[in-house]
């Protein structure tokens, strides 16, 4: 029995290399060795404002990305969040063992409150990481392939996991967390101190996976480097650790190696050959995006949701039952 893997990401801004390679890579490289689950979830989108109409667009596109950077539903379970009710239902159960506290230290939760601290903030941005670790136990999933931003948040499902075993006897499988090594954090390129973010104020701070050639080619020049003119992979220098992270995880080297390609050469050299590293990257992986039709990516999220409905509800009737509601 291979074991089960879950991940997801929100339909909400645009997708970056960071998304990318911090998840979607990693995943496809995944999805052989694992019962694996790749999830849309629309209900974590809504804890900011979206516009309805919008929002139904950006869940059939993220489908879409997740199809043309290599996940197959032959292999895996594709889905969307809201099609499965069991999330909400077993989120609301979590809720009420997770601590008010323990919510209020989330990171996440901290930056987000803090930028919309002005309109007072949202009951669901603080319960969020609660929703995600109901997407995460109600498969009894063991790998949850995340970048580094989300490690606190499968902390919490651990404990949460942990907490519910303890209280009501052994219903969950307690997950792991499984991080890319280079992915696992990629920079902004306008300030190699943030992570690269889709909500980010300037564009400038990433590459959207949708980004035309001429873009990339611009941005790519103009994202910060260092101080000196050598090329080597060193903490030493953050903005060039990052590029050369980029470059190799997107042609499969190490990046010291890369680095050792570069000996001699300067930064002018170097960024022009990994814009074209990331446009031969994108070029095709477009290509594949724009392939795909509306119509065939609902059929394939319908049966998606069907297979993960089987999983979920059976799962349902244990915890309903461990926590004493009626039959
Ligand atoms: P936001 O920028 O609005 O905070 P996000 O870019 O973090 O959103 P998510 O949907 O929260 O996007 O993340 C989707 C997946 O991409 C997660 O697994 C997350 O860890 C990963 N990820 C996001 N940003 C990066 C990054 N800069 N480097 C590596 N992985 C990332
Ligand atoms: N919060 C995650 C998205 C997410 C997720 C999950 C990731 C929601 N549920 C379950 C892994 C497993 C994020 O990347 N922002």
């Amino acid at each position: 029995m291979k074991k089960r893997l879950f991940s997801a990401v929100q339909p909400s801004g645009n997708l970056h290399l960071g998304n990318y390679l911090g998840a979607l890579q990693n995943w496809v490289k995944l999805q052989d060795d694992y019962e694996a689950m790749f999830c849309v979830v629309d209900l974590h989108a809504i804890t900011v404002p979206q516009d309805p109409a919008a929002l139904r667009q950006k869940t059939l596109e993220i489908a879409k990305m997740y199809l043309a950077a290599g996940v197959d539903p032959a292999k895996c379970t594709l889905f969307v969040q809201s099609h499965v009710k069991e999330h909400t239902e077993l989120a609301w159960i979590l809720n009420t063992i997770a601590k008010v506290s323990e919510l209020e230290r989330m990171t996440q939760f901290k930056d987000k409150s803090q930028k919309d601290s002005k309109e007072g903030i949202g009951a669901g941005l603080l319960t969020y990481p609660v929703l995600m670790a109901a997407d995460i136990l109600l498969y009894d999933t063991v790998v949850v392939p995340v970048g580094k931003d989300q490690m606190q948040h499968i902390e919490l499902a651990r404990t949460l996991a942990r907490r519910f075993n303890d209280t009501f006897g052994e219903t969950f499988a307690v997950p792991e967390c499984n991080l890319s090594k280079e992915g696992a954090l990629i920079m902004a390129l306008d300030d190699p101190a943030k992570k690269m973010s889709k909500s980010a104020a300037s564009e400038y701070n990433y590459i959207a996976l949708t980004d035309d050639a001429e873009t990339v080619r611009k941005k790519i020049k103009k994202a910060v480097t260092d101080s000196g003119t050598e090329i080597v992979y060193s903490d030493s220098k953050p903005a060039l650790k990052n590029l050369l992270n980029i470059y190799a995880l997107l042609s499969d080297k190490k990046p010291e190696a890369v680095a050792g390609e570069y000996a001699g050469k300067g930064y002018a050299d170097f960024k022009n050959d990994l814009a074209e590293v990331i446009v031969n990257f994108l070029a095709p992986f477009q290509e594949r995006l724009k392939a795909l039709s509306d119509e065939e990516v609902l059929k394939m999220l319908a049966a998606g949701a069907e297979k993960a409905r089987t999983f979920a509800s059976e799962k349902m009737v244990q915890v309903r039952t461990r926590v004493g509601f009626l039959a």
